[in-house]
């Protein structure tokens, strides 16, 4: 069965031409999609030209910037056409996932379910943010813990992989959600579908390129949707 590696971007050019490399290394196996929204600083073209070095590199290429939650879903429609697919990791084009962590996080995935690359667990941890983001990060993982009650210490962790089978199970879209809201929704529904959780502890480095794309619309958004995600199950 194949792996997917799920990679988006938005104006990652010179940090998806450094993972692509570190990915094919760690897991020569792997197939990887990138799917970037139209990015400026032409990431796609980037993308492209690794593609003449790589089989098994592909491209989404998608109209203009929606968000996380949209280019993810677009993306795992994608791969889950192909029937041969056992495994989807997502994970952030800016380094600060770990290309090191996927072979161990592979050999754990079941048929249950989510493999979380974890920053809340005993040996997992955060680098290079300032303080800010560090309280928002643990804070809001309480939060959602709390609101949730998601088994999980990592709600809006981005580094996952997924059982596909597990991941065709779910309604894709109807998560309608950008930001960490959109991971926090997707581990929701996973969790909704009786789908199992495994963390493993990694360490999360803040990127060396480029900008974040974090928003007052995605802090918003994730402040708002533990609540819904609470509700709709009641
Ligand atoms: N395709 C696409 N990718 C995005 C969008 N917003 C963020 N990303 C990607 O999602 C990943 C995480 O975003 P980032 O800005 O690093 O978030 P942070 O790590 O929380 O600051 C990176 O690979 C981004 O390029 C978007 O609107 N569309
Ligand atoms: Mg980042």
């Amino acid at each position: 069965m194949k792996t997917y590696i799920v990679v988006p971007t938005y104006n990652e050019r010179k940090n998806i031409s450094e993972l692509v490399p570190l990915l094919f290394e760690k897991v020569p196996e792997a197939h990887i999609l990138v799917v970037d929204d139209n990015s400026p600083d032409k990431t796609a073209e980037a993308v492209i030209e690794m593609q003449k070095k790589y089989a098994n590199l592909f491209l989404l290429k998608r109209k203009g910037k929606e968000g996380l939650g949209k280019a993810y879903i677009h993306a795992f429609k994608e791969v889950l056409k192909d029937k041969d697919v056992g495994t989807v990791v997502m994970m952030d084009a800016d380094l600060s996932h770990n290309p090191e962590y996927l072979p161990l996080m592979l050999s754990k995935v079941n048929d249950g379910g989510v493999v979380i690359g974890s920053r809340y667990i005993k040996g997992g941890a955060t680098v290079g943010w300032e303080l800010w983001r560090r309280i928002l990060s643990a804070g809001g993982n309480w939060y959602c813990r709390t609101i949730t009650g998601m088994p999980i210490r990592d709600c809006t962790g981005g580094f996952n992989a997924m059982n596909a089978n597990a991941l065709r199970r779910l309604d894709l879209d109807a998560l309608g959600l950008s930001g960490y809201a959109f991971i926090m929704g997707l581990k929701h529904a996973f969790f909704t579908t009786g789908a199992t959780f495994i963390e493993v502890p990694i360490t999360f480095a803040n990127r060396k390129e480029g900008e974040s794309k974090i928003s007052k619309h995605i802090i918003r958004e994730g402040i708002i949707a533990p609540w819904n995600m609470r509700l709709k199950r009641k």
